[in-house]
């Protein structure tokens, strides 16, 4: 394969482009959406939604979850992947429909090893940050949004800098790849209630990576 075109979405048309992020508006109907919520709510039976704690000691705002190989974990040591949930148990598969979004927009040769779940209930958000705990910068993060509407703000690879901000809403679909995969980015807040999505409200996210 050329280098130009080692992912599906490099050779489709994104609704935007925004510092390198290709934004995919709208990409997932209304009816997989439901579909997406039902499967993550039989994952978070089985893995429990936790508020992790970051390196300074503070839970963070946002629930999470993880499906896959290893999960996305962290606490007074630091960010990682870890092979089980805080409970004890292994993670879930990814969900089928949730792969199918990978397969479409990335690649078929190569599965992600971790989907993170995040939840934002009303007030949560999560500060910038970038996504490096993975071995592998090469494979992009896609990340699908479901239910309330957030505002995203992306800044730069270095700390600092000017930020952009826009509203991702549910059904969008983003790819963070090539350039922009170290790109600094975070949820400023969510309007809470204005998808009716979920019918208590809030925000799931899911970031589908190849960590190990
Ligand atoms: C969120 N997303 O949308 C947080 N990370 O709730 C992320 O942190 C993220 O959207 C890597 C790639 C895409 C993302
Ligand atoms: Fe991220």
């Amino acid at each position: 394969m050329s280098n130009k075109s080692r992912y599906r979405f490099e050779q489709m048309q994104p609704t935007a482009v925004i510092r390198g992020i290709a934004l995919f508006e709208g990409f997932i109907s209304r009816e997989e959406q439901a579909e997406l919520v039902a499967q993550i709510r039989m994952l978070a039976k089985a893995a429990p939604l936790f508020s992790p704690q970051t390196p300074y000691g503070r839970p963070m705002s946002v629930r999470m979850t993880s499906a896959g190989q290893v999960g996305w974990f962290s606490d007074r040591n630091g960010y990682r992947y870890a092979e089980r949930h805080p409970e004890g148990a292994a993670w879930p598969a990814i969900p089928k429909p949730v792969l199918a979004i990978w397969r479409a927009l990335v690649s078929e040769m190569r599965e992600p090893d971790c989907c993170l779940v995040n939840y934002y209930g009303e007030g949560a958000r999560m500060g910038m940050h970038q996504d490096r705990d993975e071995a592998d910068f090469d494979w992009p993060v896609l990340s699908i949004s479901l239910g309330d509407d957030a505002l995203f703000r992306i800044g730069n690879n270095q700390r600092g800098g000017t930020t952009q901000s826009f509203w991702l809403r549910s059904g969008d679909v983003l790819v963070m790849g090539g350039a922009a995969r170290l790109i600094h980015h975070g949820i400023d807040r969510i309007a809470f209630g204005s998808s009716p999505l979920l019918p208590n409200g809030g925000r799931i996210n899911l970031t589908l990576r190849v960590a190990l």
